[in-house]
């Protein structure tokens, strides 16, 4: 018996210790561990990219079944010596970002300076923050990257862009990231001059069985396509009389053969209902249980498009027949840009008490990343590339734990003794900074009134002859004499029909609907009483006012926190601080001014009445004539901003 034992120990052993040792953890590990020598152990019946830590008398053991494992398992041990044993998997198999980077090198809704991709010079030349890249998304546990916009030229399936492409992905492939492509679905029109697009036919279907093959010649790895198909003018298998169906299946089969995906986006809102926020539903939920096994449909958290508080898209729950994936925005295209500090692990988290983590096959985070010197232009925005990583290796984490990480990591003068004091007020900043955001642009569930065009400043009022009445601030916000909101109850839009009971009557009913969902939900009229006692018109003044106020505060605590902050960080963020601060309170006056015109009640006591006229609020026009990236200095250019300082006393 005994000898049995010592035999199979022994041929356990033998299994451990028959890989070669993994180069690249050992190579991290070498370079940032300072501490008891640590072994690499091979534990095959371990799950894919898990690890696990433990120590044998003074040394750290690392088993995995693999070699992204044994990677994660390192940067996890440099995270936190202290807990051991423990054993890690990731929540979610495939864990993607999704640049929307342009092959001129601007990125769509990206605020840190031009993409990170030098097209140019690939693939000859190969930039050394490419590693750098591929470092951090591993310390988080991103394993794949989707290289390009979803509004994607076709030109990205060219042979030339194909190759330097495989450079990248050679680059990314010791640190278990895959590389993705967004595809245009007239690509075979545009590149090889196909008459047509039809997904059905075989001419169709040919050219990209081949274009996979080409892709996987050159990228044996290859991870799949990400494709919006028939939104805001993309082509798709609509132009050709087909369904999403029958588009995503046709380019899934391409990619089969070589195990690769397509990951099909929801985020479609052409006019078949009224109600933008019910259309993805509409038209998806339809086709649950016709998708390929290798589709998975890639729904963005809430029903109209990342603004700062949403539901949850009903969607998420309707298709339980078919792979779905959830999309959050990591960079701040309506959370203020690059100015605003607006850490959203709280709102990701929230996504996740109404959606289950273990109901989807994948996770993507719109990155926030470019070409600036710290790649996401805010210093404070690293912490969100950070967050979106851990939870999507584990969305059970606590936004408090997440900011702490990132907070002692990166914004901290080693060593520099921070009184506990002023790091709680530097942490509820990180935590509060979401809620500040929708109290002083949309609170109480209000939405979608931003300025035409760059989605920065207020302009509840934008009213521009033959848009789209979706894309105006007034068709959200429904403001008239009676009351403000948007009625998507049984007596409305009945939106609230999509989501199940019993959180539909919830949501339907004025006096249990939650309050930060209440004007989504309902037309409110102004002297309806809230939770608190105050009226409609009352509260929301006081919810601008707390979210000017928190804005003020932030730049006290920073100013406070200075000593123990990285000096290079500091003056930078505190510029950015004030330029929220003054936007917080453009924001308030804004729409307060606006919308006191339809209630024609005063300011209740405790609210600093704005003092520039409607009028005058009206006429602030950002000189930003490239969205992509509004600096402080240009915004500090606008007259409003220069009369209102941030007090900071
Ligand atoms: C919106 C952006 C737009 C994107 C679109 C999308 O304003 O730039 O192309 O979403 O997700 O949020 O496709």
């Amino acid at each position: 018996m005994n000898r049995l034992i010592i035999m199979a120990a022994a041929l356990l052993s033998l299994v451990s210790c028959s890989r070669p040792e993994p180069s690249t953890a050992r190579r991290e590990l070498d370079r940032l561990w300072k501490g008891s020598p640590v072994e690499f152990r091979h534990t095959p019946e371990m799950k894919a990219e898990a690890f696990g830590i433990e120590r044998e008398g003074h040394k750290f053991v690392i088993s995995s079944a693999d070699d992204t494992g044994a990677l994660y398992g390192v940067y996890s041990l440099l995270r936190d010596s202290m807990q051991i044993p423990r054993e890690e998997s990731p929540a979610f198999p495939l864990r993607l970002l999704n640049h929307w980077d342009n092959l001129d090198g601007t990125v769509e809704r990206g605020y840190a300076g031009h993409s990170l991709w030098d097209w140019d010079a690939l693939p000859d030349s190969v930039s050394p923050r490419y590693l750098d890249y591929a470092r951090e998304n591993a310390r988080i546990g991103i394993n794949g990257t989707v290289l390009n916009n979803v509004n994607a030229s076709p030109q990205i399936l060219s042979h030339d862009y194909l190759v330097k492409v495989a450079r990248l992905a050679d680059v990314f492939r010791p640190y278990g990231i895959k590389v993705y492509l967004s595809v245009n679905f007239a690509s075979p029109m545009v590149l090889d001059s196909l008459p047509t697009a039809d997904p059905l036919a075989a001419e169709v279907t040919d050219w990209w069985k081949n274009k996979a093959d080409e892709i996987y010649s050159l990228i044996p790895d290859f991870g799949g396509f990400l494709v919006k198909a028939n939104s805001e003018g993309q082509p798709g298998p609509m132009d050709f009389g087909r369904s999403h169906a029958d588009g995503a299946n046709m380019l899934a089969r391409a990619l089969k053969p070589h195990g690769g995906i397509v990951m099909w986006r929801a985020f479609v809102y052409s006019p078949i209902d009224a109600d933008r926020a019910k259309q993805a539903y509409m038209e998806f939920q339809p086709l649950d249980g016709k998708f390929d096994p290798n589709v998975i449909i890639q729904i963005k958290n809430g029903p109209i498009d990342f603004q700062p508080r949403e539901p949850y898209s009903p969607l998420f729950g309707a298709m339980p027949q078919t792979d779905r994936m959830v999309e959050f925005q990591v960079t701040q295209e309506y959370l203020g840009h690059a100015n605003h500090l607006a850490f959203l692990a709280p709102m990701w988290t929230e996504f996740f008490e109404y959606v289950k983590p273990s109901s989807l096959t994948a996770i993507a985070g719109v990155a926030n990343i470019g070409d600036s010197d710290n790649m996401t232009g805010n210093p404070l925005a690293g912490a969100n590339w950070h967050a979106f990583g851990r939870l999507a290796w584990d969305p059970q984490l606590s936004p408090a734990r997440i900011a702490r990480e990132w907070i002692d990591a990166n914004l901290l003068i080693p060593g520099s003794n921070i009184p506990d004091s002023i790091y709680s007020g530097l942490l509820d900043m990180f935590l509060t900074s979401r809620e500040a955001v929708v109290d002083y642009m949309m609170p109480l569930g209000l939405h979608h009134i931003f300025a035409f065009g760059h989605h920065y400043g207020p302009e509840p009022w934008c009213d521009i002859p033959g848009a789209r009445p979706d894309w105006l601030p007034k068709y959200y916000h429904c403001a008239d004499r009676q009351g403000l909101g948007f009625n998507r109850t049984t007596s409305g839009s009945n939106a609230v029909e999509q989501y199940p009971e019993p959180l539909r009557s919830q949501l339907n009913d004025i006096d249990t609907c939650p309050e930060e969902f209440l004007l989504w939900f309902h037309h409110v009229p102004w002297t309806h009483r809230l939770k608190s006692g105050h009226t409609l018109w009352d509260e929301l003044c006081y919810r601008y006012e707390r979210g000017v106020s928190t804005a003020e505060d932030y730049c006290r605590r920073w100013e406070e926190a200075r000593p123990y902050i990285r000096p290079e960080l500091h003056a930078d963020v505190a510029e950015r601080l004030r330029t929220q601060a003054a936007d917080a309170r453009w924001w308030k006056d804004a729409c307060l001014q606006y919308f006191r015109e339809y209630s024609r009640l005063p300011y209740p006591t405790g609210v600093t009445a704005p003092v520039q006229p409607l009028e005058q609020l009206k006429r602030i026009n950002l000189p930003i004539t490239n969205f992509e990236s509004p600096t402080p200095a240009l915004l500090d250019s606008v007259r409003y901003h220069k009369s209102t300082p941030c007090r900071t006393s």
